[in-house]
């Protein structure tokens, strides 16, 4: 009969695995029902039956994490009947609850991970490993008591995957790698637009900053350098001011931004790159950055007349897409938030006035029109010189980022790093170009991590790999970057003078298509710092004004001189592939962590969850293929010798053979004689077991 089994049961990552007698499969939870006679005899104290028994039968609920390691009185047979109606099989409740790790799922198909999501999400479970790799899925509503102190305790005693899947598992793995292993860790949050990145972000922050409070008190009482909490007190003001509504997010961010904090010194910088074409156009149902808004919900009518502001409805900056409010977002609460940051962050009250008065200032000039022959230019010229002041403006709030506080040679950081997501609009212009060409880097470092270096690791070890077919980006990013690539045409298309977006289109076509509006797209390309409108700013009677551009125009003469053969200042898009480029080849020296935000329907509302949508985007990100390199693949590696030294100690009572190798491998039969959890190449243990990370 199907529905009699017996063997012994092992908990193996979380996951029941029956790993012999009739039935293979790994369960997430398997409920069962056995005639009441049986119960007896069956008496497992280990096992919990439930409470609510019927008479004429018990039954045995097999609980995730409940189960150690049990093993059957030798020789039972349990006589099995799955409460599952009618089917007389034991039934896997993986397929009713879904299962927490996704390499365990027993059908391997996009649909198969899409259900396994679907599945847990109805029930409120928003993330999932896939071996190490959290998927999260963007609940759109806060779950009570998910992130609260007791999670955070509950999280930093366990390794991942040793209690259910959290943001705060991957956090604590990521903070004891710091110590363990002193090498630089990173967290790579990826996920289109509105999937949930900054939110995981400060979620990630918050947890690290608790952890190191917690440190600060049990070890030193060194109060010196808060900087982490400057950062998490920061983050108000980096949403104020690089993030606005999209017709995606309510509240997408407009920068790339990457968190570095909890170092070997304890401390924190954060670098941001952001997008300024925004204050000066927006399209259609979407708005300008937060803190405009903010600005006039919040000020007072004294600072009102004082800066001369009105209504959202009164400034050309904030009216042309006809969309001034949210009722999602509130905009005096914002202002009161950053208020109390920059105080927090010890801004004097008059260095706050300034920067207040500054922004009114691009309003106001927003509004200026021109009725001269030269009037399509002079437009240009006015919002060259809004963009510049917002991003002076912005940079001067976040002094950390123009001051990464560096350690000595010691220092060792977690980077988090969170993009702007993937954007696909009716209409793709400059700024999706930007925004896109960034996720491709990311998702090329994502494959180099998870396929490419796996699959060399493979082969040195000399271990056995299995072909998996993932979808190689290569392609995509040459045509961006390479040779006569679309990044080299439009640069070189930008430096001649006599260029228009026709002449751009035409070059473009004549080597590649592509669906992207280029409308504008010389322009935006080209506006950098321009010397008329610095200098022009210097000479302004505000100290405070003046003083942002001191040192952009220093900089300027620099990048001037740096290419004097070409006469020719960087564009906007060499720059931000210069600053993508520092930050692949920073995160190439770190461990990484990945976290994949899922957004599960395009009206950001709770509960509901489009079953296309989200297939559409674990196919695009390859997570079918991730999945399966994950079931075979152990993601923690050591070196023999390392591995000893570190985990001799275990076995202090046992001979150990001379050889590294052989006391791995006794160490390891100890821990686990099936050898499922480990495996050994040529030099180095590979195991998926946290607790040997
Ligand atoms: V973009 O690329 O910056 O446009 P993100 O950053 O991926 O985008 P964001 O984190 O801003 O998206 O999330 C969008 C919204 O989803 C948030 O404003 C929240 O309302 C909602 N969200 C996301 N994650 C969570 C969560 N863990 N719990 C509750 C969430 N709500
Ligand atoms: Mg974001």
């Amino acid at each position: 009969r199907d529905d009699v089994f017996a063997g012994s049961y092992r908990n193996r990552n979380k996951n029941l695995k029956i790993i012999d007698g009739g039935v293979t499969s790994p369960w997430e939870q398997l409920e069962v029902r056995l005639p009441s006679s049986d119960w007896t005899e069956f008496s497992p104290e280990k096992l919990r039956p439930d409470d609510e028994q019927p008479s004429d039968s018990a039954r045995v609920v097999f609980e995730l994490g409940y189960l150690p390691s049990v093993t059957c009185a030798e020789g039972l047979h349990l006589q099995a009947e799955c409460t599952h109606p009618t089917e007389g099989a034991a039934h896997a409740h993986s397929s009713i609850r879904g299962v927490e790790d996704m390499a365990s799922l027993e059908d391997l198909h996009d649909g198969a991970i899409m259900h396994n999501l679907f599945l847990r999400y109805q029930q409120r479970h928003i993330y999932t490993y896939i071996g190490s790799i959290l998927a999260a899925v963007n609940p759109y509503q806060s779950l009570p008591g998910l992130y609260d102190r007791p999670a955070v305790e509950t999280y930093s005693r366990h390794h991942l995957g040793e209690i259910s899947p959290h943001i705060f598992a991957v956090a604590n793995e990521c903070y004891r790698s710091l110590w363990k292993r002193l090498q630089n860790q990173c967290v790579l949050i990826s996920g289109e637009s509105g999937a949930g990145k900054t939110e995981s972000t400060k979620l990630i922050l918050k947890f690290l900053s608790c952890m190191s409070q917690h440190s600060l008190e049990v070890s030193s009482r060194d109060r010196t350098s808060h900087v982490e909490e400057a950062l998490l007190e920061s983050s108000p003001i980096m949403e104020a001011f690089g993030n606005a509504k999209t017709v995606y997010n309510n509240n997408s961010s407009r920068l790339g931004s990457s968190s570095s904090c909890i170092s070997a010194r304890r401390a924190t910088s954060r670098e941001a790159g952001l997008l300024t074409n925004r204050v000066v156009r927006q399209n259609p149902g979407e708005r300008n950055y937060h803190i405009f808004y903010a600005l006039l919900a919040g000020t007072n009518t004294q600072q009102k007349e004082a800066f001369g502001l009105t209504h959202p409805d009164a400034y050309h900056y904030l009216r042309q897409s006809s969309c001034l409010a949210d009722k999602t977002i509130n905009d005096t609460g914002t202002f009161q938030d950053v208020l109390n940051s920059m105080r927090t962050m010890q801004f004097t009250e008059e260095n706050i006035g300034e920067i207040l008065r500054l922004l009114a200032g691009i309003l106001h000039a927003g509004n200026i029109e021109f009725m001269t022959a030269g009037g399509a230019q002079a437009v240009d010229s006015r919002d060259s010189m809004a963009m510049a002041l917002y991003s002076q403006c912005f940079q001067l709030d976040h002094p950390q980022a123009q001051h990464p506080i560096r350690g000595k040679e010691d220092f060792k950081s977690i980077s988090i790093l969170d993009i702007f997501g993937f954007e696909n609009f009716e209409v793709n212009r400059f700024e999706q170009f930007n925004i896109n060409y960034a996720n491709e880097k990311l998702q090329e470092y994502f494959n180099k991590h998870i396929f490419s270096l796996e699959q060399l690791e493979y082969n040195k070890e000399g271990l056995v790999w299995v072909d998996i077919n993932w979808m190689d980006n290569g392609e995509c990013l040459d045509l961006i970057e390479k040779k006569l690539g679309l990044l080299a045409l439009m640069n070189e298309e930008s430096h001649f003078p006599k260029a228009t977006d026709d002449t751009l289109l035409e070059k473009l076509h004549s080597q590649h298509s592509v669906v992207y509006d280029v409308r504008g797209m010389l322009e935006k390309n080209r506006d950098t710092f321009r010397d008329d409108i610095l200098n022009l700013l210097r000479e302004s009677r505000l100290d405070f004004v003046y003083d942002l551009f001191e040192h952009v125009l220093s900089r300027n003469k620099q990048d001037t001189l740096r290419s004097t053969s070409k006469h020719r200042r960087p564009t906007v898009s060499s720059q931000f592939k210069g600053s993508l480029h520092s930050l692949m080849a920073t995160l190439s020296t770190s461990n990484p962590f990945f976290i994949r935000c899922i957004k599960p329907n395009t009206h950001k509302m709770p509960d509901q969850f489009d079953q296309t949508l989200v297939l559409n985007q674990l196919r695009y990100s390859g997570m079918l293929e991730t999945v399966k390199i994950r079931r075979t693949g152990f993601p923690i590696r050591r070196h023999f010798q390392d591995f000893c030294s570190r985990y001799k100690v275990l076995m202090r009572d046992v001979m150990l053979p001379d050889d590294p190798k052989g006391s791995c491998i006794q160490l390891l039969h100890l821990y686990d004689s099936s050898s499922a959890d480990w495996q050994l190449g040529k030099t180095k243990v590979r195991t998926d077991v946290f607790a040997f990370v």
